[in-house]
């Protein structure tokens, strides 16, 4: 008769590891997919993969003056200074890199506040020294709300 409960026992033991185990799976397989959209939805996180942007340095200006993101977006900035060393910060973004003459510099950042955030080179660099006061190779990085259409 002990034999018998202790079989008993150790089958209900099974049971409840089983179940336990069972919804450790389910836990993995339903709750982390779930957790995944709801992080989508609820907007954290980068939203796609980097978007490329290319600036060229030269003849007084960074090229395009004005580069476009969206919020949630991973933005890689691909900067060649084809004419005289320069730099280029963005403040907002803590983003500061000096790009060395003929050379090009990458940097990545995740686009996480919509605004105008102003960048510039900020080396005194020739087109500085003609005129010290003004922000020279200057432009703007414009940072569209999450989920806007209208970007080029
Ligand atoms: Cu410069």
């Amino acid at each position: 008769m002990a034999a018998f409960y202790s079989l008993m026992e150790t089958w209900r033991d099974r049971r409840r590891s089983e179940a336990v185990a069972w919804i450790l799976v389910l836990a993995v397989v339903v709750g982390l997919p779930a957790l995944v959209v709801l992080a989508r939805f609820l907007g954290w996180g980068e939203i796609s993969p980097a978007s490329g942007i290319s600036l060229i340095a030269g003849d007084g200006k960074w090229r395009p003056e004005v580069i476009h993101a969206v919020v949630g977006q991973r933005v890689r900035l691909r900067l060649q200074a084809v004419e005289g060393t320069h730099g280029f910060t963005i403040p907002d973004y803590g983003i500061t890199l000096i790009v060395p003459e003929g050379e090009e510099r990458t940097t990545e950042f995740l686009a996480t506040r919509a605004g105008r955030f102003p960048f510039y080179c900020p080396i005194p660099c020739d087109h500085d020294r003609s005129t010290p006061s003004a922000r020279k190779m200057a432009g703007w990085l414009v940072v569209a709300p999450r989920g806007s259409v209208d970007r080029p």
